[in-house]
């Protein structure tokens, strides 16, 4: 599969607003694989597919999760926002016989996050917070520090999440604070 292919797959099943910002993650991923010298096909092809499950009915996607042998069951008692990730890896891999893990991995994590990310999930999940379309106030920082590092970068984003979640009164799924965690002791250790 190519990223323009995978472009073409999200369109036909998201809703044109939704599939906007898909492109504009997929052109962010891309022009941060080139800065930091990654190769760039598996994260073009991560970015284009990373909200595939995004409009999927919740009552499927909970079934996804309750009959797909290896999602935990822990993230039904979470906001169904963390759903679309883990459960669009197993509906690509399934509907697309995608069995990359850098790719489904990406995909799975673009969320949440995870302890020990690589750096394609990385780049798709800071592509995701810093896609032109974002306008919050942290997201200038975070484009400054994509530019720089990717670890720094993910750890902004990661505590401004957390802090974010928290504000409103909502739970933190744990990989979300194992990466957050997991990033500041690496870079202030
Ligand atoms: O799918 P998108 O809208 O492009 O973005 P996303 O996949 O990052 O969805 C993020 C939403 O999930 C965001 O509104 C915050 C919410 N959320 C709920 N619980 C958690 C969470 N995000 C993280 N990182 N961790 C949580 O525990
Ligand atoms: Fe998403
Ligand atoms: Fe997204």
């Amino acid at each position: 599969m190519k990223t323009e292919q995978a472009l073409a797959h999200s369109k036909e099943v998201l809703n044109q607003k939704r599939y906007e910002h898909v492109e504009r993650v997929t052109e962010t991923a891309l022009r941060l694989a080139d800065l930091h010298g990654e190769n760039a096909s598996k994260i073009g092809i991560a970015a284009a597919l990373h909200d595939f499950s995004k409009d999927m009915d919740r009552d499927v996607l909970r079934s996804w999760i309750i009959n797909s042998g290896d999602l935990p069951k822990d993230l039904l008692h979470y906001h169904h926002e963390l759903w679309h990730g883990p459960v669009g890896s197993k509906v690509v891999e399934r509907m697309f016989l995608l069995n990359d893990p850098e790719i489904l991995d990406a995909i799975r994590y673009h969320t949440t996050g995870r302890i020990h990310m690589s750096t394609t999930d990385k780049i798709v999940f800071i592509a995701d917070y810093i896609e032109p379309g974002r306008t919050f106030e942290a997201v200038h920082e975070a484009r400054d520090l994509a530019q720089s590092d990717l670890d720094h970068a993910c750890r902004y984003a990661l505590k401004h999440s957390i802090d974010f979640l928290m504000n409103r009164k909502q739970p933190i799924y744990p990989d979300t604070f194992q990466a957050y965690n997991q990033l500041t002791q690496q870079i202030y250790k």
